[in-house]
């Protein structure tokens, strides 16, 4: 028998056909409470997209540990045989909840492990570095690569104009030109946690590590035309590929490699480790196996499981920890408030976010949305004399802790020997891309900058990419005269 159709109370409802007036030319009748209950519901189904990373994908998977790393942490979920539940969502990071998932732009590669120490979350991006050194500057980088005030067009000279005006994005904006800068699908890219982080061994001993997902499914990428042409066809090309694979059985899998610094080597390493645009080199620090990762199950529910989804790099646990890299710790305040905003303030509780391998003994209570709540007989408040949860600092993850200088200043990260804005883009463009890479690097910026980049910023922009490389930088101020003289037109220079 066909179940009846409910208002959200459970009551049957009398039609879906028609609303309720006097007579059948008269007023809707203000007691057709469920017509106003479609109609109000309806206005309100949206939650605020992501201020960044708006358009995404997700999936639940596994992460399976193959190798013993337990001398370099105590983290349950890392140690031997170790199997923990995971989500993910992989995203682009300007773009709206509506565009395409095949636009030029770093991915977010976002990862919650359901440990029984409690939720940890790796959000990283598919890249092993970011644009900027300081969350100070984060807010004016991602206004640089969005809209502009009156017209609410994006621009191409704003993008440009702050990306020559900050050095440091040298890097970033390399690897982002490149091929990683459009993947093949979300299935056919790396994941990185891109900061460095702390881990913790059982005997309290401390190491600096660098997380690095290497696809099985080999990386690829998308030319800058095909990925174009994609845009026009399917917005959701990544997002439909990841969810067929999946119902498929085709499960992509990572495995999941670190890179582990001794303490006592970060002061005198060739770069300063905690800077976030620079990578370790991997002959200085090989990657190390951790173990497979596997994406096996699709979302029961898009906006429950995935819009809904919160990451928060706060979220660490036991044998964990962070490091002096500016950008990790603004972003540890900075997730869960955009939670409390975005989602509210009990957002822990909802499916995707709740810890599912951990019980939870929260002070928390009440707010918005709460349905979760403690027995009765847990005191509200601690210490109390009458049971409840203590904070017990032998079990907790301590956040990780480090030696440095506590004079109060507002300054750059203190400068190792090989440190510099160009000196890792110039390595990677000469050493790291083969000649069809550097190619479509130079194709890719060139195509770019005559998108519509006007002076000064265009002069600029090839002193930027000379300062990389003296030949990339010569091929790219070519390929832009040469398109300007065939008729490409800037936009005027601006005042
Ligand atoms: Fe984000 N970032 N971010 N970001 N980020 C957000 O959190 C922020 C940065 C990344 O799929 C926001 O829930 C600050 C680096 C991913 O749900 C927000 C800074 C890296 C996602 C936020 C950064 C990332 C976000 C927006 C400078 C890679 C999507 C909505 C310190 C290592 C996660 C939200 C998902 C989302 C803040 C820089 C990756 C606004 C302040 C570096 C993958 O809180």
């Amino acid at each position: 028998m066909t179940k009846p159709t409910t208002t959200n109370s459970g009551t049957p409802v009398q039609s879906d056909d028609e609303s309720l007036t006097a007579g059948t030319q008269g007023p809707i009748l203000l007691h057709d409470h469920y017509l106003i209950e479609k109609l109000a519901q309806f206005n309100r189904e949206r939650v605020p997209e992501r201020i960044v990373h708006a358009k995404g994908a997700g999936a639940y998977g596994e992460l399976v540990v193959t190798n013993d790393v337990s001398r370099y942490t105590k983290a349950k979920l890392f140690q031997p045989g170790a199997r923990t539940e995971s989500l993910v969502r992989f995203s682009t990071v300007a773009g709206e909840q509506g565009s395409p998932d095949t636009w030029r732009d770093p991915r977010g590669f976002a990862v919650k492990f359901y440990t029984e120490d409690g939720n940890y979350d790796l959000v990283g991006n598919n890249t092993p570095v970011f644009f900027i050194k300081d969350p100070i500057k984060f807010p004016d980088f991602i206004r640089s690569q969005k809209r502009l005030p009156g017209s609410g067009l994006r621009d191409h000279t704003m993008q440009w104009d702050f990306w020559t005006l900050r050095p440091e994005t040298a890097h970033q904006v390399t690897w982002l030109m490149g091929d990683r800068g459009v993947p093949k699908t979300y299935r056919h890219m790396n994941g990185y946690g891109s900061h460095t982080y702390q881990w913790i061994n059982a005997a309290g001993e401390r190491f600096w590590v660098k997380y690095h997902f290497k696809t099985d499914q080999g990386i690829d990428y998308l030319t800058q035309a095909d990925a174009d042409r994609i845009a026009g066809e399917d917005a959701d090309y990544h997002r439909k590929d990841l969810w067929e694979s999946i119902e498929r059985g085709e499960f992509p899998s990572w495995t999941v490699h670190v890179q582990v610094m001794p303490v006592a080597e970060a002061d005198g390493y060739r770069f300063n480790p905690f800077d976030l645009t620079k990578v370790w080199s991997h002959k200085d620090y090989p990657l190390i196996e951790v173990g497979k990762w596997t994406l096996n199950r699709n979302p029961g529910n898009y906006f429950v499981d995935i819009e809904q989804a919160a990451f928060e790099p706060s979220s660490v646990v036991p044998g964990i920890g962070f490091s002096p890299d500016k950008m990790l710790l603004g972003r540890v305040f900075a997730y869960a408030d955009a939670h409390r905003y975005r989602i509210g303030a009990n957002y822990a509780q909802l499916p995707p976010n709740r810890a599912k391998a951990a019980e939870v003994n929260s002070y928390s209570k009440e707010g918005a949305m709460r349905y979760d709540y403690n027995d009765a007989n847990v005191p509200v408040y601690a210490p109390n004399s009458f049971g409840g949860p203590h904070a017990d600092p032998d079990r907790a993850p301590d956040g990780g802790s480090w030696d440095f200088d506590p004079t109060i200043v507002r300054a750059g990260y203190i400068q190792h020997p090989e440190d510099g804005d160009f000196t890792q883009a110039g390595t990677l463009v000469r050493e790291v891309l083969d000649d069809d890479q550097r190619d479509r690097l130079v194709n890719n910026i060139v195509g770019h900058v005559l998108g519509g980049v006007r002076e000064p910023v265009l002069t600029r922009v090839f002193e930027y990419w000379s300062k990389v490389d003296s030949d990339l930088g010569k091929r790219v101020e070519e390929g832009v005269r040469a398109g300007l003289d065939d008729g490409a037109t800037p936009p005027p220079a601006q005042g």
